[in-house]
């Protein structure tokens, strides 16, 4: 899958060797540069922009940023100084694309091709969506959605519809989001939607809008393609419409980060990451027979919520030989991992244990 292998100038910063270059847009981390300690570091996250991000230049005054606040009894505009007086949170959570594991849908669908490394687990400090609208006298009625704008100049002569990044959640996900302006402890790059990003925790990273310009309380979702037309789980061979189900909320999936290769026989530590989406990762199964037979996994360190991955750890006792190591988990709700993945056009949402599955030579 590797085409490029420079960085481009705006991620030149991250780390490499940890990284596969789809393009200068689709930066995918590699499967062996998780780790085991739940954060995924920002010099390995990956990174996915649908048009040019905004010069480097809107962090040069990060606090004097600002976002308007629409569709509450009292609308007006805010500056991040602003939101930083307003209360303080801070979320851990799956950031995924919602195109993680395209390539393991067998009808090849268009787009790029990421494996299992278009997700991270990071954590985000902001002020809670809530607490903002609350202050501006809550959500005005008749809304159904949160829609959140993102900051891009776009080029002139072309309908701004076609290229606006503005994403439309139903309105349940108020509680949820927040307008985040640290990323694991540090200001937020360029890259990951600094200075001010929209994050919306459970569903695709899609949804959580970067150098976000706008938050509206809207009674329709937005008008803009990437909201009507495209992020779409249309069936295959068809164009996406607004009647087909927008991607949103995320499932439960896990895999496997190690090993993926070569190891000793003799006691093998099998490791992967695992979430539940919307809920809690309850429970991890491995096989090293490619599903015939399972072993519970157990979770390693803390659990950091229920929109947050949990690394986990199965020893096994291998014998010399080949194996094919897959991991299928169940959420809270008693969701499972299915063993594939009903197909949808422009391949999204993968979370089929089968495919992602790693073949391991034991010695
Ligand atoms: N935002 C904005 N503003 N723009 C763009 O382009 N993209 C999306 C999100 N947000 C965008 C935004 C996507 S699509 C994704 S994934 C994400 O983001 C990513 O992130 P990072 O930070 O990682 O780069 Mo797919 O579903």
């Amino acid at each position: 899958t590797e085409s490029v292998t420079a960085l481009p100038d705006y991620v030149s910063w991250k780390d490499a060797d940890a990284l596969i270059v789809h393009s200068n847009s689709t930066i995918e981390m590699e499967r062996s540069a998780f780790g085991t300690s739940a954060f995924t570091p920002e010099d390995r996250l990956y990174v996915r922009n649908n048009v040019a991000p905004p010069p480097a230049s809107i962090l040069d005054d990060r606090d004097a940023w600002e976002v308007s606040i629409d569709g509450v009894a009292e609308p007006r505009s805010l500056t991040l100084a602003e939101l930083k007086t307003m209360g303080i949170t801070t979320v851990a959570m799956v950031l995924q694309c919602s195109g993680n594991g395209r390539a393991y849908f067998e009808h090849e669908p268009s787009g790029t091709p990421w494996q299992v490394g278009a997700a991270g687990c990071v954590m985000w400090t902001g002020v809670p969506l809530r607490v903002v609208v609350d202050a501006l006298g809550g959500v005005a009625e008749g809304m159904e959605y949160v829609t959140g704008t993102g900051g891009e100049t776009l080029p002139e002569g072309l309908d701004p519809l076609t290229l606006l990044v503005e994403r439309s959640v139903p309105l349940d996900a108020l509680d949820d989001i927040l307008l985040a302006w640290e990323l694991n402890g540090e200001p937020i790059s360029l890259a990951h939607g600094g200075p001010l990003r929209m994050v919306v925790p459970g569903f695709t990273g899609v949804n959580s809008v970067k150098y976000v310009t706008k938050v509206a309380m809207t009674a329709e979702q937005s008008p803009a393609l990437i909201q009507q037309t495209r992020y779409r789980l249309q069936p295959v061979g068809e164009e996406g419409g607004p009647d087909h189900p927008s991607v949103w909320q995320m499932s439960v999936k896990s895999w496997i980060t190690g090993p993926l290769d070569a190891t000793q026989a003799g006691r093998v530590q099998v490791t992967g990451v695992a979430f539940g989406g919307t809920t809690n990762v309850a429970s991890v199964e491995v096989s090293a027979d490619d599903g015939q037979t399972w072993s519970t996994a157990e979770f390693i360190g803390p659990d950091l919520g229920k929109f947050a991955w949990r690394p986990f750890v199965a020893q096994m006792d291998l014998q010399p030989g080949t194996y094919r190591l897959v991991s299928r988990a169940t959420d809270a709700d008693g969701n499972q991992q299915p063993e594939q993945t009903e197909p949808n056009d422009p391949g999204y949402n993968h979370n089929g244990w089968r495919a992602p599955g790693i073949e391991i030579e034991v010695a």
